[in-house]
């Protein structure tokens, strides 16, 4: 019953005492040293190298240290007729929660152009409408976007959120399936993206969608690069449509040094830091699911296959 665990970026001790204290015991493997592949049954891992993840004949469930799946399932090469546990956290969804509201705020109350300004000296204000007239839409509402719903509405913004199946969270219009995405793009002064990758969200954020949102309007991506098309955002951000983005994911990371988003004047780029993984509550969560399928019971929540998320 080893544990195969792997992120380049881990402080060691804070998982072996999290899977000790949970009673998972202490034969914690490594994919350089993994010892005999075949007692491996389950693997903790963020963005395990392509392929590796097929030498473990016995693995039982896979942990993903993080929210989303793609760093395993877009590995060509990934075992696919084992289960994905995903990563539920209240702490990432705190910090997704405080980097939304960060760029609300910001574009909101038109920060961004204040900096283009103070690079030119230049004393002029803008009025911003009040936050009851700025519209936020939410594409995902699950943890990280019910979360970011709730906490935009309670600072008087009127927010619609958007999901695949129906919901109910008090005073936010929540809307769901392709027939309402239009009308949760066009009433999206601010539009925040908190969906997974999949094959139902791939490019979602095209031109025509880019299109629809209301002039002037702002992107905040913090679920994956592969749901917008750049090209079209570049196109949208160039012609004012768009008045700025902030951009936490890319469909390539580290972001190229050619991407032209670098350097364009509408464009904040952070380095995929909306929801960095804590260690201590992330630990936490999954050494409890691993104990749980060590004890014989299902970990939760566990990625649809069909849906990939
Ligand atoms: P969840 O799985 O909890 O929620 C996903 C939401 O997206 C659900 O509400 C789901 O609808 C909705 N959804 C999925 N597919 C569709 C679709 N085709 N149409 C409409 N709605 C859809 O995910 P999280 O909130 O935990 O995370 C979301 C994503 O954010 C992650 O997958 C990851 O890519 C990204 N992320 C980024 C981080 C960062 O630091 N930048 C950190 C953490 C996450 P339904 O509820 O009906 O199933
Ligand atoms: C995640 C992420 O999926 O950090 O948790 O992007």
């Amino acid at each position: 019953m080893a544990i195969l665990f792997h992120w380049n970026s881990a402080t060691p001790e804070i998982w072996h005492s999290a899977f000790a204290a949970a009673g998972c015991g202490s034969d914690i493997r490594s994919i350089a040293d993994p010892g005999n592949v075949a007692e491996v049954e389950y693997a903790v891992v963020w963005a395990p190298p392509a392929g590796a993840l097929k030498a473990f004949p016995s693995l039982r469930y896979i942990y993903s240290i993080g929210a989303g799946v793609t760093h395993v399932t877009f590995d060509p090469e990934w075992p696919s007729h084992v289960p994905i546990v995903r990563l539920q956290d209240r702490m990432l969804v705190l910090d997704m929660s405080c980097h939304v509201i960060h760029w609300v705020l910001h574009f909101h109350r038109f920060y961004a152009r204040y900096a283009r300004q103070q690079d030119q000296g230049v004393w002029l204000h803008h009025r911003y409408p009040e936050n009851a007239e700025r519209r936020v839409s939410v594409l995902g509402l699950g943890q990280t976007g019910k979360d970011a719903c709730i906490r935009l509405r309670d600072l008087g913004f009127p927010v619609t959120g958007w999901a695949r199946s129906p919901k109910r969270i008090e005073g936010v219009r929540c809307l769901h399936g392709n027939e309402a995405f239009d009308t949760v793009v066009r009433d999206a002064d601010i539009l925040v993206n908190l969906l997974p990758l999949t094959y139902a969200t791939a490019n979602i954020l095209d031109a025509s969608v880019l299109e629809r949102m209301p002039k002037g309007s702002f992107l905040i991506n913090c679920g994956r690069g592969g749901s917008v098309d750049d090209r079209a955002l570049l196109n949208a951000l160039d012609d004012g449509h768009v008045e700025c983005a902030a951009l936490d994911v890319f469909r390539e990371e580290p972001l190229p040094a050619d991407s032209a988003f670098w350097a364009h004047p509408g464009v904040f780029v952070t380095p995929h830091t909306a929801a960095p993984t804590n260690e201590r509550s992330a630990a936490e969560f999954i050494a409890t699911q691993v104990k749980v399928a060590m004890d014989g019971g299902r970990p939760a929540p566990i990625v649809d296959p069909e849906r990939g998320y």
